[in-house]
């Protein structure tokens, strides 16, 4: 029987290393190491030993077992070598390459215009405030003079939360904000940059996601006359002196009297006017709720249209490019 464990051990190992692909390697390795393969037919013999050659023979065929199995691994390994350079075909991989030029990123058109707003209204003496785009009602209407079921709320369509709160759909809360915030002490000149949100249809001129700057200056005897020079200075800073404004009478519950401002390029007067923003006297209500004595102060506050700035400022046709992420776009500034 050992003589016969020796020849098969030999043969076996022969056959491992003649066999040409994975597929025959499984094959002797069923017939050599399965449950009815050859060893075990061997091993089954180990009753018609004497006792004492029992242990040997056992550990013999261990080992045998042992070595079969290990060549059997190693030639595995062998064609799942060969199968990776297949796959992998004629690819190179060269360390030393240097890599391709990385793209650099740049500012959005919005975020380019907006600093250019910050720059010039801090110039006039401006304060930059932020607040929250997730707003309560209160904020983003009522204390603005816009009561529930007051007809004046349908002129924003508004993104509700299951909360209670909104999306705000301007600016314009920040201006109880700031007026809070400062207790009353006057003058309040803030500017209030932002994201704002309206469950609107889309098209070339509306978003249902875009960007204001508010603008509030409060104190003694502010007039419109303050507000129109102010207005103008900073167009004119934004765009260059080639820029034309009218004043158009309009309604906001939180001003009183209230006006739509437009713009046109002044080198094309036969141009289209653009509505850029709504602005105002702030109404006495909206005073009393923010804090400061109608009385005692009067102000005015604007809320212009970012992205329409940008579009005017650039000359670019359709709102949407603008959170469209198309680098196409995005390259061009
Ligand atoms: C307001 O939002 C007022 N809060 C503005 C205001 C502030 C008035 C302070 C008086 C005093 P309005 O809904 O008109 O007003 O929006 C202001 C500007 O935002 C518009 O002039 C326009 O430029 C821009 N705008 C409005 N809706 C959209 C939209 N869907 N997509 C892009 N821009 C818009």
């Amino acid at each position: 029987m050992k003589a016969r464990l020796a020849a098969l051990s030999a043969e076996a190992l022969a056959r491992i290393a003649a066999v040409e692909d994975a597929a025959a390697l499984e094959q002797v390795e069923q017939t050599l190491l399965g449950r009815k393969g050859e060893l075990s037919t061997l091993m089954r013999g180990i009753g018609d030993l004497p006792p004492e050659e029992r242990g040997p023979f056992g550990q013999a065929v261990n080992a045998a077992k042992q070595a079969l199995a290990e060549a059997l691994e190693e030639r595995r390994g062998e064609f799942a070598e060969v199968a990776l350079r297949a796959e992998l075909g004629d690819v190179r991989f060269d360390p030393s390459e240097p890599a391709p030029p990385s793209v650099r990123g740049h500012l959005h058109p919005i975020t380019l215009v907006r600093r250019e707003v910050e720059r010039i209204f801090t110039g006039l003496g401006f304060d930059i405030e932020d607040g929250p785009e997730v707003e309560s009602e209160a904020y983003n209407f009522d204390m603005l003079n816009i009561p529930a079921h007051h007809p004046a709320r349908d002129m924003q369509d508004t993104f509700w939360l299951e909360s209670g709160q909104v999306l705000r759909t301007h600016t314009s809360c920040v201006q109880l904000r700031a007026m809070q915030e400062r207790e009353g002490r006057l003058p309040i000149r803030v500017i209030a940059p932002g994201r704002v949100f309206r469950n609107e249809q889309q098209d070339a001129t509306h978003e249902h996601t875009f960007h204001q700057v508010e603008g509030l200056m409060i104190d003694r005897g502010v007039s419109v006359a303050d507000m129109k020079g102010v207005l103008a200075m900073f167009l004119s800073r934004l765009f260059g002196a080639a820029v034309e404004i009218r004043l158009r009478p309009s309604y906001f519950p939180f001003v009183e009297p209230g006006f739509e401002l437009d713009m046109r390029r002044a080198d094309d007067p036969g141009g289209e006017w653009i509505e850029l923003m709504g602005c105002g006297l702030v109404h006495p209500h909206v005073l009393r709720a923010g804090g400061v004595d109608p009385e005692e102060a009067s102000g005015f506050a604007f809320g212009i249209g970012l992205d329409r700035v940008v579009m005017m400022r650039y000359g670019i046709d359709d709102i949407r490019w603008m959170m469209s992420g198309d680098p196409r776009f995005l390259r061009q500034f």
